[in-house]
């Protein structure tokens, strides 16, 4: 096969206008007007909804292209389009090819006979897709889906959340989003080639499927039962592996009328995800030959391991727990939204840039959540090459998705193959799973099933039969899990934290305390979040000064989830003294969500074993706005990715207190008799069994030392330690605090401070904090405690080795990894009041 990428030399008009603008792809109407100065930033103050007016226009696209001369040559032409945004009507040399809707897979059409030495043109004709979801809407009737989503958005298979989610807008762009490219192949080419693994006794053995395509119907050509190829040709198969040093370690051959044989690889060099070993990836060669002549030939990367996900019954109900080379381990990452709007805007560099900061804070996995879309081959690479091992649910998210039209029922089933042959070899595919969250919608009636019994059947079908029997047939070896969260039981039986995994909201949509976590141990939570603003430089990309206050109108168009400004300020009224002004509120809000997340996750890891797997919801975000993530838009770490860092750690101390957080913090209920307790624990997530020092003091808010022990603790690999209770009951809660600390061969590596009232309550004292840059080093020094200390410089594009964190008075060092520390500023939580 011979490849021209065609992705050069477009361009854009509206449909009917006369005037062209030039853009090449990828591509699409925002990113081509944005480039011409044509269009206001649609993420500037509400110009999304003049955005979105423009979507109700068909737009289209139109190439002039040379064929290169062994193309020309070749006896079959395919004219093929990776990703096509959405509704579309494709034409070459004036001739209609055919009609693609559906942005999940490629599109190729056979073009040799159209096809003219030169000034070939393609033309695209893409159709609004807001008028397309209105009409669909209208002829097949309504399909719910969740509130800030536009109405119809299920009937097209596109990106769900381009029509507006609880943390996105709704820019439905179209476009070119994936290469344009002219494939001249022989009769013969390779369809797929998927690679099978069987561990054994220290060695890998592996085997290969092979899939062929004839592209004349003469020379019928395929692989015959017992997996020797057959046909009327001469046609062979041929697999090179070779190892991560690039030497050729096996070869694996489909002779023409022969079976397809194996290999063994003696001394596998085994993939293992972040944390637990290192990433070695094989290159898989296949070439295909006809006469001994290579006529199509392929390249992949392969890991060598095992990867699944274990469920066995115990004492608490069912595990289920990633397992991977044997060993299962604590999932520890976040899940994962489209990175932009503007799909065009994405690319390899920046989703490195994002997936490399997921792996500092030490996240090993990923979920790619089911209402974007199926990521480019650039992530999977990347994901390859971090560890992060990937949770991926086919694209479907919290709505109903109707079986009405048989072409419709065609369309999916093409996409889920076509995925799950580009996606199936990649080391880091940990599972696939059926959607986001419709089982347990339809479960608890959200979605009004039961008004339109016909809902459940088309749902039944469509993830219990047709993904899994697509999966039996293309990716038999890779774990399915129906839907997220699900129990493993279907609709009768879902929801269960004794089993499966679950999406856990009662602490933020259900307005439940953070120390409502503790009352759980899931097996797996695939999602719990809690929401933040974004920092002030970010917001400030957004709007005016005017705007700069959490319930205006162009903030609170930044704010999807309508009940979430009360939400934040309910759990800050629990939480904090009142912020007296606006940035201390966005500094505020990012406390409350990483307290959150951490007071959850450390809670999780102390309990492994039981509860084997933490997913934030969410990493990343798609524009700037007030939403669940870590890291924001521009890449900033809000005070949350900090947290992850130090409670992804794979060695951690953490504490479990007893005080007035999990008790009633009230200053006008009955007296009580408050218990204050602390008892830590020491989580071990590594492969080996490690040796320790514990420290704990209990100090008064200036940080002198009342009274303080140290302990030496064995904790053995993969597992966690709990160390004895340490009873503070005459301490007083208002000035006294806890600071704990780990060291491993006299570095510190875990630390952290507990008080035993709500921060509010707690007397702290002025830090009179001071900041100072000492080469690579950022030097802090407090007069006091200072608690969640966050250091930035001017423009907020600084990544610490640490930050928001609490100090004892003292002085603390941090690295700089990335930005210059230019006009730095310090503050702590004792600037919220
Ligand atoms: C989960 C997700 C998303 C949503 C998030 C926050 O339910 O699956 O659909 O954005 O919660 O509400």
């Amino acid at each position: 096969m011979t490849v021209q990428n065609l992705n050069e030399n477009w361009k854009m008009r509206e449909y009917h206008s006369a005037e062209y603008f030039d853009t090449k792809v990828p591509c699409s109407v925002y990113q081509t007007y944005l480039d011409h100065g044509l269009m206001e930033d649609p993420y500037f103050r509400d110009n999304e909804t003049k955005a979105l007016k423009m979507m109700e226009k068909d737009y289209e696209f139109v190439s002039i292209f040379t064929p290169d001369e062994e193309i020309f040559k070749k006896p079959y032409v395919l004219l093929r389009f990776e990703g096509l945004d959405t509704i579309a009507d494709i034409r070459l040399n004036d001739v209609y090819l055919g009609y693609a809707d559906n942005m999940h897979r490629a599109w190729e059409y056979e073009v040799k006979s159209l096809l003219r030495e030169k000034d070939n043109e393609i033309r695209i004709l893409f159709h609004s897709p807001t008028k397309y979801i209105k009409e669909k809407d209208e002829k097949d009737g309504f399909w719910p889906i969740p509130t800030e989503a536009m109405r119809g958005t299920s009937h097209i298979r596109k990106s769900q959340c381009m029509f507006g989610w609880d943390w996105g807008p709704r820019l439905p762009d179209a476009g070119i989003y994936r290469d344009v490219k002219l494939l001249g192949s022989e009769t013969e080419r390779l369809d797929g080639v998927y690679i099978r693994q069987e561990h054994r006794d220290g060695k890998v053995i592996l085997s290969a499927e092979i899939e062929l395509k004839c592209m004349d119907s003469r020379f019928p050509l395929c692989f015959g039962e017992d997996k020797e190829l057959i046909g009327n040709r001469n046609i062979d198969a041929k697999i090179s592996i070779l190892n991560p040093q690039g030497m050729l370690t096996g070869v694996i051959e489909a002779k023409h009328g022969e079976k397809i044989s194996e290999i063994e690889i003696a001394e596998p060099q085994l993939w293992w995800p972040n944390g637990l070993g290192e990433q070695p990836l094989y290159t898989v060669k296949t070439e295909l030959l006809r006469d001994g002549e290579i006529i199509d030939q392929t390249e992949k990367r392969i890991g060598l391991r095992t990867l699944t996900i274990r469920r066995e019954k115990d004492e608490y109900g069912e595990s289920f727990a990633q397992e991977v080379n044997g060993i299962i381990y604590f999932a520890m990452g976040a899940d994962y939204i489209p990175e932009d709007c503007i799909l065009s805007r994405i690319n390899a560099a920046r989703t490195r840039d994002l997936l490399g900061q997921a792996v500092a804070a030490n996240h090993n996995s990923i979920r790619v959540w089911g209402g974007g879309y199926y990521p480019d081959d650039f992530f999977w690479d990347i994901c390859d090459e971090l560890g992060l091992v990937v949770w991926m649910d086919f694209m479907f998210a919290c709505g109903v998705y109707g079986l009405t039209d048989p072409e419709f029922e065609r369309n999916m089933t093409e996409e889920f193959i076509q995925n799950v042959k580009r996606i199936r070899n990649h080391a880091s595919l940990g599972l696939w799973c059926g959607n986001n969250e419709m089982e347990s919608f339809y479960h608890a009636n959200i979605l009004g099933f039961d008004k339109q019994k016909k809902f459940a059947a088309d749902y039944i079908k469509l993830h219990e039969y047709i993904i899994p029997r697509v999966l039996r047939e293309h990716d038999p070896e890779t774990f399915f899990w129906p839907s997220s969260p699900s129990s493993g039981g279907g609709f009768e039986d879902t929801d269960s934290p004794d089993k499966g995994d679950v999406h856990y909201w009662d602490v933020w949509h259900g307005n439940k305390p953070f120390t409502e976590y503790r009352k759980f141990r899931f097996r797996y939570l695939s999602e719990f979040g809690f929401q933040s603003f974004p920092s002030i430089r970010t917001v400030e990309s957004f709007t005016e000064p005017e705007d700069r206050n959490v319930f205006s109108w162009v903030m609170e168009k930044h704010q999807r989830n309508a009940a979430a400004n009360g939400k934040i300020m309910n759990y800050m009224e629990q939480t904090y003294l009142y912020p007296t002004d606006f940035e201390t509120l966005l500094y505020a809000s990012q406390l409350l969500q990483a307290d959150a997340i951490r007071y959850g996750v450390e809670h999780f890891r102390r309990n492994r074993g039981q509860c084997m797997g933490t997913i934030v919801w969410q990493l990343n975000d798609c524009w700037p706005v007030a939403s669940w993530s870590s890291i924001d838009y521009y890449g900033r770490w809000k005070a949350l990715h900090y947290y992850e860092k130090r409670f992804f750690a794979p060695l951690l101390l953490s504490c479990e207190e007893e005080g007035a957080l999990s008790q009633d913090p009230n200053p006008n209920a009955e007296p009580y008799e408050l218990k204050k307790s602390i008892r830590l624990c020491v989580s071990n997530e590594t492969m080996s069994p490690e040796k320790v020092r514990v420290f704990w003091e209990l100090r008064d808010n200036t940080s002198a030392v009342l009274r303080s022990g140290q302990q030496d603790a064995r904790v053995d690999a993969m597992s966690c330690v709990w160390l004895e209770r340490e009873q503070f009951d005459d301490a007083d809660e208002f000035s006294n605090y806890v600071s704990y600390r780990m060291e491993k061969d006299g570095e510190e590596i875990s630390g952290g401070s507990v008080l035993f009232t709500v921060p509010k309550f707690f007397r702290l004292a002025d830090p009179k904090l001071r900041v100072s840059v000492d080469g690579d080093e950022i030097v802090v020094s407090s007069e006091n405690y200072a608690r969640a200390v966050e250091i930035r410089n001017k423009d907020d594009n600084l990544i610490l080795s640490d930050n928001f964190f609490d100090m004892n008075a003292g002085k603390k060092r941090v690295k700089i990894l990335r930005g210059e520390p230019d006009m730095l500023e310090v503050r702590s939580a004792y600037n919220i009041r």
